[in-house]
């Protein structure tokens, strides 16, 4: 390996499917970081999920080469739900890509993003991507990012992931900037600090922190100290991402790469604590932390509860080396009585939900039951007590509760104006409220809400796609809670309220919502030997219902003709059987898993 001491740092940040992971394909192949053979579309989406689904889920960096260069790429996702993977990615660079699709034009998670970018000070460099396309227009595009970063035409850059097109002149651009991290922390410090930016649980290495230095070096041996968790360990090996782990034996001021830490528990490595080197105990209290993270706050709530009670213990170690990787979720012990022991956790969205609990069935191989998902309630007591529900269950009776609130979000919604009216009508349904227009140009505008959180949390995003002929994107965050007039909405099978269906409705909805469930459950639930009532409920009063007819096993089918007392006792004898299978009740109706997503996207 030639000496290399230049280093560049940058993330490619983007709406979702604009390109990022296939740019840094061509990246790796300009800088012969991956071998021919080993090459594949969207290699840094490594896990199974990413490749089923063809998104980015998880940040990724990766190492290259070039012109005697160290360049550091950042892959991010692009959609809402992973957005803290982004801005973690945006605090270890100097630089952001900001990727614009020449066919769609600057979107929803393309502003964000940028903003994300700008709050962190980055250099942006402006890419418009798929240029080879036919339906590529690039000086519509063009003229809405300038009008975006008030830049020149001639910073914009014209690419093809596909073909490689102008990707070379991207990397030159990287390399001339002045940035120059590895002279940022030199001189000042006889100390070193890196900032933890992810982290991953290997089952081979253990806790792996992924690291950009900011000051100093650190090397293999090395003994490490953490400033928030005051945890104490050694550097068991260090290197880079290419994008595997590639051990260099050390790495310094401006590099980015991973740790293998010696940690044996998973809480002792954070994400966005600061790793400290060569700091005596007694002059640990002067040193200072690098600004970490806000921490984010889980919108969405779920219990999961493994199927098989035992597995209760294994399902606990799951979330703790998940957590590690998705410093986003959060999840606390819960007991139901119907489900036992198991865990109420929060995400970030509906995607990350199911990607969390495709992650716990594939990767730790557990079969779960997942309640239907909620926002958190505000419940104002009569009383003069306040208090947070997560949970359905835990909504008090109605005679003591003095008011109710959910989380509300500002929305903003880019579309064609021949979309508006579609886009707005769907808004209203969902209760939001208008608050002003802004126009990206003169085809596009930029329309901003606030709505119920709840409300878009279901197919609020299919809806607009289908209304916009695909065209419409929306980014959302947190702004407050506001009053709401909800109810508890039991669903009922063979008499027996089913804990995990449960879920928080508004009053005036509880009838459609009650309908559509029980619908949902009547066509996908099998037949028994008797017939299943299943009944939505509010308060104990049944607003909705619907009953799956017995399964009849002709018993009389093989009696010819007459014998009509023989035939009544064997309809007797069938009658019986019906009883006793009910009493046993609980447990005798399977729920395939699956309805619990149909009924979530209802
Ligand atoms: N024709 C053409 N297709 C492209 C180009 N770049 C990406 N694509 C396609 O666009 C789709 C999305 O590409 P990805 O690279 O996965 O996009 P991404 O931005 O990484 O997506 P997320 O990570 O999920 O946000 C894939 O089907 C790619 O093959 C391009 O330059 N030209
Ligand atoms: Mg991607």
């Amino acid at each position: 390996m030639s000496e290399i001491n230049k280093i560049r740092n940058f993330s490619i940040i983007a709406h979702i499917d604009h390109g990022k992971s296939t740019l840094a394909d061509r990246m790796l192949e300009i800088t012969n970081t991956v071998e021919k053979r080993k090459m594949k579309a969207q290699l840094l989406d490594g896990m199974d999920i990413e490749r089923e689904r063809g998104i980015t889920i998880k940040l990724q960096p990766v190492a290259m080469e070039y012109k005697g260069y160290n360049l550091n790429l950042i892959d991010t996702p692009g959609h809402v739900d992973f957005s803290y993977e982004v801005s973690r990615s945006l605090a270890a660079v100097e630089m952001a890509v900001l990727l614009v699709d020449a066919t769609q034009g600057i979107q929803a998670q393309t502003l964000a993003n940028l903003y994300l970018a700008l709050e962190q000070n980055l250099r942006i460099i402006p890419v418009i991507n798929k240029i080879d396309l036919p339906a590529a227009d690039v000086k519509k595009t063009k003229a809405e990012i300038i009008q975006l970063l008030g830049c020149e035409d001639s910073e914009i850059f014209a690419v093809s992931g596909k073909t490689g097109e102008g990707v070379e002149e991207v990397l030159q651009a990287i390399i001339e900037t002045d940035n120059n991290p590895e002279e940022l922390g030199q001189g000042k410090l006889n100390y070193s600090r890196s900032l933890i930016f992810d982290s991953k649980y290997d089952s081979y290495r253990g806790v792996v922190a992924y690291v950009r230095i900011f000051n100093g070096l650190i090397k293999k041996g090395d003994k490490i100290r953490l400033l928030a968790t005051k945890a104490d360990s050694e550097v068991l090996d260090i290197g880079v991402f290419k994008p595997d782990y590639v051990s260099t034996g050390e790495l310094k001021s401006g590099e980015i790469g991973y740790i293998i830490t010696g940690f044996k528990q998973v809480a002792d490595c954070r994400v966005g604590d600061t790793l400290v080197v060569g700091v005596k105990e007694s002059n640990m209290s002067e040193v200072e932390a690098l600004a970490g993270y806000e921490e984010v706050k889980p919108m969405v709530f779920a219990g999961i509860f493994p199927k098989e009670g035992n597995d209760f213990k294994e399902l606990r170690e799951a979330m703790e080396k998940l957590k590690l990787n998705d410093a986003a979720l959060s999840y606390e012990p819960e007991r139901s009585d119907a489900l036992g022991f198991g865990f109420r956790c929060g995400f970030l969205g509906l995607l990350h939900l199911e990607v969390f609990q495709e992650r716990l069935r594939r990767e730790y191989n557990l079969d779960l039951i997942v309640t239907v998902p909620s926002v958190a309630y505000k419940v104002y007591k009569k009383n003069g007590e306040e208090e947070i529900i997560r949970t359905p269950q835990r909504l008090p009776d109605p005679t003591i509760i003095e008011k109710v609130e959910e989380p509300w979000v500002k929305l903003d919604i880019i579309t064609p104006k021949e979309y508006m009216g579609n886009v707005i009508d769907l808004a209203q349904d969902k209760k939001g409220v208008y608050k002003n227009t802004e126009y990206i140009d003169e085809s596009r505008v930029i329309l901003h809400y606030e709505i119920p959180l709840a409300a878009i949390l279901t197919d609020f995003y299919d809806k607009i796609k289908s209304v916009s002929a695909g065209y419409a994107s929306i980014n959302y965050e947190y702004s407050d809670y506001k009053g709401a007039d909800v109810v508890k909405m039991d669903i009922l099978v063979a008499e027996e309220a089913i804990e995990a269906l449960a879920t928080i409705v508004y009053r005036d909805d509880a009838h459609r919502q009650g309908k559509n469930i029980v619908n949902i459950l009547k066509k996908n639930l099998s037949k028994q030997m008797f017939v299943v009532k299943i009944q939505a409920a509010v308060n104990g009063k049944v607003i909705a219902a619907e009953r799956i007819s017995a399964m009849r096993k002709d018993v009389t089918a093989k009696l010819y003709g007459g014998d009509v007392t023989r035939k009544r006792k064997l309809l007797e004898k069938q009658k019986k059987g019906k009883k006793k299978m009910m009493q046993a009740g609980k447990g005798s109706i399977d729920i395939p898993p699956d309805t619990f997503v149909k009924i979530l996207k209802r």
